[in-house]
């Protein structure tokens, strides 16, 4: 992968337990990574917000969100709703994701896509995110035909990943309210910006791909009261193709603004993991 090659300094993993905020069962999530620059983050299976711990007990009767509406990719917003109801991190869909709004993005269509000539696009998700007093919440819908784990890194293997700018200033370098956190299929996390956070939530396997369900603490992303916050995603796909690296990286919105020259010097392109220019935004709506 050309423009792919992650080079930041600040990256080494250890195994944490899984961690799920009210959480009624453990048995399909699994550990998580956090990486931060030699702190070792631990993550906690009790750290950040605390949801209603029970779970909703029409949760197995809402398997569906509702599919995709309102936001528009090509301004790059994704809204995120109050949540009004019990949110279980588990991976799994319940009733409260109903009220939120899932929007589409398949790889084939992504405005920055990097791949091997080999790759055939097939890998999508869908996402949605709500928020309460203290947290915000994603829930992210992976399709993908084969899950590869093969590599020392976290995004060189399948797994996605989340620029967010705490501050939504998105003037280019990584600051301590910008979030580069990579998230993969095989069951681990890392935190890869200036000031790693940890998040909470699971990993599911699914029968297409894998469910993501975590919950980031707004005082940790820098972020406060904001209701507009700098917001990408890129989806990074491992079919095989490409030995230890990824076969495709491709990102949901690409700003028509100017990249930061500086920010990613020597990786061969601009990309949202080290200039927030390339940051669309994620609303919190009233
Ligand atoms: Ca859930
Ligand atoms: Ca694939
Ligand atoms: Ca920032
Ligand atoms: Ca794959």
């Amino acid at each position: 992968m050309g423009g792919h090659a992650h080079t930041l300094s600040m990256r080494f993993a250890m195994l944490a337990s899984a961690a799920v905020v009210g959480a009624c069962s453990f048995d399909t999530s699994v550990a998580f990574e956090s990486a931060s620059g030699g702190n070792n983050d631990t993550l906690s299976t009790d750290a950040g917000p605390a949801p209603d711990s029970a779970e909703s007990s029409v949760a197995d009767a809402a398997p569906q969100g509702t599919a995709d509406a309102a936001p528009s990719v090509s301004d790059g917003t994704l809204q995120s709703f109050r949540r009004t109801q019990e949110l279980t991190l588990d991976g799994e869909l319940e009733a409260v994701w109903q009220a939120a709004t899932f929007v589409d993005f398949a790889i084939a269509d992504s405005p920055q896509l990097e791949a091997l000539g080999s790759y055939i696009p097939d890998a999508s998700l869908r996402m949605a995110s709500l928020y309460d007093d203290d947290s915000i919440y994603f829930f992210i819908e992976v399709v993908d035909d084969l899950l590869v784990d093969n590599s020392v890194s976290t995004y060189n293997d399948d797994s996605i990943e989340l620029s967010i700018d705490g501050q939504n200033d998105r003037s280019g370098p990584y600051n301590d309210d910008d979030h580069w956190l990579v998230i993969g299929a095989e069951g681990v996390y890392a935190s890869l910006g200036p000031a790693p956070i940890g998040l909470v939530g699971s990993i599911l396997p699914t029968a297409t791909g894998y469910n993501i369900e975590i919950g980031l603490d707004r005082e940790d992303l820098g972020a406060g009261n904001n209701s507009m916050l700098g917001f990408n995603i890129a989806i990074n796909d491992d079919d095989g193709e490409g030995n230890t690296g990824i076969d495709a990286y491709g990102v949901w919105h690409l700003p028509l603004t100017d990249s930061c020259t500086s920010c990613c010097a020597g990786q061969g392109g601009s990309y949202p993991w080290c200039d927030t220019t390339r940051l669309g935004q994620l609303q919190l709506v009233p």
